[in-house]
């Protein structure tokens, strides 16, 4: 049995890193047999992050790594796309990971009033004794890397400006489509959609919130998404190399 390792759940998501939503909607698709175990300190994982797909005594690190995995067992997580399509799927992943995942770090860990909520969930389990400290020194970590890759040095405007732009792509490619390539979910909306519902779900009205909660066809996009490969949804026919 494949083992996700895992964040676990918060704000109605299954894990509260997109990165593992992603890895479990993948292990949906395949409809495998699959268990998620749930961490909260990755330190030991190979890259110190999650998700990990634990498959019989490997460790896998990385929500790519564990797709590139999984395919090498000859699934195929984007049947019927031409090569323009996967090209066209990369890009928008690659954008999605860097551009709106950052806004939603920003929002979780660096707007005062998000950041109490996102404490109380994420470090439920750590003793309130040591969780002030601990969580003062995360968010200062992740301060730092905000301030270096550049989206905490934005004002709101500018961000919600960026982000704007990435929303038009994703909704161009999707256009009147159920999923962003097609009638069938593919990997790109298994590393989208998590990402846009965990800002659809902050727990405060950011500005980003607001577009997005705003935006025509997103957000039923991401409810398409979650009831079709969340875990729990009925595993997709996915093709398998013969
Ligand atoms: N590129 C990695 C990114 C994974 C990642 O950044 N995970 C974050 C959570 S969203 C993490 O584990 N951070 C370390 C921590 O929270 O201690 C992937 O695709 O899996």
């Amino acid at each position: 049995m494949l083992t996700l390792l895992t964040f676990p759940g918060s704000f109605g998501a299954p894990s509260h890193s997109p990165y593992c939503v992603k890895a479990m909607c993948l292990l949906q698709m395949l409809g495998l047999n699959w268990q998620p175990e749930y961490m909260h300190d990755p330190r030991k994982m190979p890259l110190s992050r999650l998700p990990v797909l634990k498959d019989g005594d490997q460790l896998i690190p990385d929500s790519a790594h564990i797709q590139m995995h999984l395919e090498a067992k000859g699934v195929d997580f984007n049947a019927g796309l031409s090569e323009l399509e996967k090209a066209q799927a990369h890009a928008l992943v690659q954008m999605t990971e860097a551009g709106l995942y950052n806004i939603l770090v920003h929002d979780r860990w660096l707007v005062d009033a998000s950041w109490e909520h996102t404490r109380a969930e994420f470090f439920k389990a750590i003793p309130w004794l040591i969780r002030g400290p601990l969580t003062r020194n995360l968010r200062k970590g992740i301060r730092s890397k905000m301030m270096a890759q550049g989206t905490a040095q934005f004002s709101e405007s500018e961000r919600v400006e960026h982000m704007k732009r990435d929303l038009v792509a994703l909704s161009a490619q999707l256009g009147e489509f159920a999923f962003l390539f097609g009638d069938a979910p593919t990997a790109a909306d298994a590393a989208i959609a998590p990402v846009l519902d965990m800002i659809l779900n902050l727990p405060v009205e950011t500005a980003a919130r607001c577009l997005l909660r705003s935006w025509d066809g997103l957000p039923a996009y991401v409810v398409r998404v979650s009831d079709a490969i969340y875990p729990g949804a009925q595993p997709v026919k996915l093709s398998v190399a013969a």
